[in-house]
């Protein structure tokens, strides 16, 4: 199913987004108690390509709230746009949720990435209640100040560029088909959510070491900006540690990992992977159900 884009492929035709949230959504929005946060940030959505698992994070964005939401760029993967459209209608609910949330009085802020840097023209602007921003200072509830930025920022420093050179190539492109049918088959089963390249990329010494190089850099660049700490999106790889003396967060993506970076009331963060929430509730139910 192919639903009408938002807006004429990619930014001419923004303003046609203010009305796109009286449409309805293709998945209707569950009616659930919702898990507050004070913080929620995502990253490397890619809307727009068949990689993305728009929805599970449907089903994220219908499970959390949260009073600040962070976009953490790769959102709409333009590069593959331009190439050709794919636009399935749960991209679309993606799109509308995120509105909608803004529009119910999330403090959403979107900072965008390499793949979707047109966006970057609008810095300063806000579009439908969400304000777009280069970088940002977020301050946790415990008084901690976190540098977000995507982190692309650093390709030309670090190695990690030529691991995301990967990403655009036919073997994870493969790899990424693979990854579609094994996991079409465990639905079919009933078993949860799995990542293949997730699994092949620990494997794979250089793309731990461009990770792990990618991390540092970051982090010691936000230690010199004088911050406790950094969030960032761009390596598709899920992180939470201390890197001397600066708290590196990286949020992971929506094409492999399906996670997202939550901070709690009292400042603690967490990473949540969604494909284990999932998991959990459905045996919850299964549970429920014998008993
Ligand atoms: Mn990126």
């Amino acid at each position: 199913m192919t639903a009408e884009l938002p807006f004429d492929r990619g930014i001419a035709d923004i303003t046609a987004i203010a009305d796109f949230i009286h449409s309805r959504p293709a998945i209707p929005e569950r009616i659930v108690e919702r898990r507050r946060f004070r913080t929620i940030w995502i990253s490397d959505v890619h809307l727009g390509t068949r990689g993305c698992n728009a929805e599970m994070l449907v089903d994220f964005l219908d499970h959390v709230d949260s009073d600040t939401m962070f976009l953490v760029g790769d959102m709409i993967d333009g590069w593959r746009l331009k190439k050709r459209v794919y636009w399935p209608a749960a991209h679309n609910d993606v799109v509308w949720r995120l509105l909608k949330r803004a529009k119910r009085g999330t403090r959403v802020v979107y900072i965008p990435g390499n793949h979707d840097e047109a966006f970057r023209q609008f810095t300063g602007l806000d579009f439908g209640g969400i304000a777009i921003q280069r970088n940002a200072v977020h301050e946790t509830a415990d008084g901690r100040r976190l540098l977000v930025l995507h982190g692309d920022e650093f390709d030309a420093i670090t190695l990690a560029h030529r691991w995301l050179a990967h990403v655009g190539d036919a073997a994870y492109t493969l790899l990424m088909g693979v990854n579609r049918w094994v996991n079409a088959a465990r639905r079919r089963l009933n078993l949860p959510y799995w990542s293949l390249s997730k699994h092949a990329k620990a494997k794979v010494k250089n793309a731990v070491a461009f990770i792990s190089q990618f991390e540092t850099v970051v982090a010691h660049a936000a230690g010199l900006k004088g911050v406790d700490g950094v969030v960032c999106g761009h390596i598709h790889t899920a992180e939470m540690r201390e890197i001397a003396g600066v708290a590196y967060f990286n949020d992971g993506d929506w094409v492999e990992s399906c996670t997202a970076l939550v901070e709690h009331f009292d400042g603690r963060m967490e990473l949540l992977h969604w494909g284990d929430e999932i998991a959990a509730r459905s045996r919850d139910t299964v549970v429920a159900i014998a008993a």
